[in-house]
C-alpha cells in the first residue's frame, strides 16, 4: 500500500523519502527493514527528528500506540517526548485506527500527543478516531496526496476535504464511516511547506525546458474541466494559459 502511493504521487526526483519497515521475519535486514521493535523505534526516532515536511504511518494502531498488538509496539505515546525535531513539524496523515481518538476519557491519543509535544511532533495530524479497513483508506490517502502534490493544495483543511471527497465520490456507498471518523487534529488554516518551487513542476530542484514542457502540455483548461491540474498552473488563478508559460519561462535557470 505504501510503496504504491510512492510510486503514484512521490515520484518526484528531487525529492528524499525515509522509509522505515517492520519486518520480523526478515534476518539481518538492510536499511528501511527493520526486525525488532526497538530496531523500528529508533529508526521512526531518528528519520522523523531529522525533519520532514509530510510522515505517514500504514499499519495496525490502538489509541496510544502504532503495533498490532500490545507486545508489538514500534511506537508508544511514552516514546513521543523523544522526539527532537524542533520546529521542523510534519502533517502527519495515518493509515490505521484509532490513533486519532481525541475524546477518550484521560488517556490522550498518538495525535494529541504529537501535536502537543514541546520540542517537535507535528504540525497536524489526519487521524482516524474509530476502527477502518486499508481498502477504504486508499480513497483517503490518495486523495491526500493527490491534493498535495498535484493540485498544490498547501493547506491543512483543504487538504483533509479533498482526501475525504475523494473517498465520497469513488465509493459513495462504501467506507462511509471514515468520512466521520476521520478527523483534523489541528488547524484547518495551518499552510503547509510548499514540497517544491511553483515554477519547478517535476520538482527535480531545477527549472528548465521539461517544465516548460509539462506546463504547455496542459495549457487551455481551467479548474473543473478534465485536464485541468493545479501544479501547472503556477500563477494559481485557476486556468492554464500562456500566462503560466511565461511565468515558468521567467524562472527558467534556477537550480537547488
Ligand atoms: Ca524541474
Ligand atoms: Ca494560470
Amino acid at each position: 500500500m505504501s510503496e504504491a502511493i510512492i510510486a503514484t504521487y512521490l515520484t518526484s526526483p528531487g525529492w528524499d523519502l525515509r522509509k522505515v519497515y517492520y519486518n520480523p521475519g526478515m534476518v539481518n535486514p538492510p536499511d528501511p527493514y527493520y526486525n525488532t521493535v526497538d530496531l523500528a523505534r529508533g529508526a521512526i526516532r531518528t528519520k522523523w527528528s531529522q525533519g520532514v515536511a509530510l510522515a505517514n504511518y500504514v499499519g495496525h494502531a490502538f489509541l496510544d500506540y502504532w503495533g498490532s498488538t500490545v507486545t508489538d509496539q514500534q511506537w508508544h505515546n511514552n516514546d513521543t517526548p523523544t522526539l527532537d525535531n524542533g520546529a521542523k513539524l510534519p502533517f502527519l496523515i495515518s493509515l490505521d485506527c484509532l490513533d486519532g481518538y481525541f475524546d477518550y476519557p484521560n488517556r490522550p491519543s498518538m495525535a494529541e500527543k504529537f501535536l502537543t509535544h514541546n520540542n517537535g511532533g507535528t504540525v497536524a495530524h489526519f487521524a482516524p478516531s474509530g476502527l477502518g479497513i486499508a481498502t477504504g483508506h486508499d480513497y483517503l490517502h490518495r486523495g491526500f496526496y493527490n491534493a498535495i502534490v498535484n493540485n498544490h493544495v498547501l493547506q491543512t483543511g483543504p487538504v483533509v476535504m479533498a482526501a475525504k471527497i475523494n473517498l465520497h465520490t469513488n465509493v459513495p456507498n462504501y467506507f462511509q464511516d471514515l468520512l466521520y471518523t476521520f478527523g483534523l487534529i489541528g488547524d484547518p488554516a495551518m499552510s503547509l511547506v510548499p514540497l517544491c518551487r511553483t515554477t519547478d513542476i517535476n520538482c527535480d530542484n531545477r527549472v528548465n525546458i521539461v517544465d516548460i514542457q509539462k506546463v504547455s502540455a496542459h495549457w487551455n483548461t481551467s479548474s473543473g474541466q478534465t485536464g485541468y491540474v493545479g501544479r501547472y498552473d503556477v500563477t494559481n488563478d485557476g486556468s492554464i494559459s500562456i500566462a503560466d508559460i511565461i511565468a515558468t519561462a521567467t524562472d527558467y535557470g534556477w537550480s537547488q
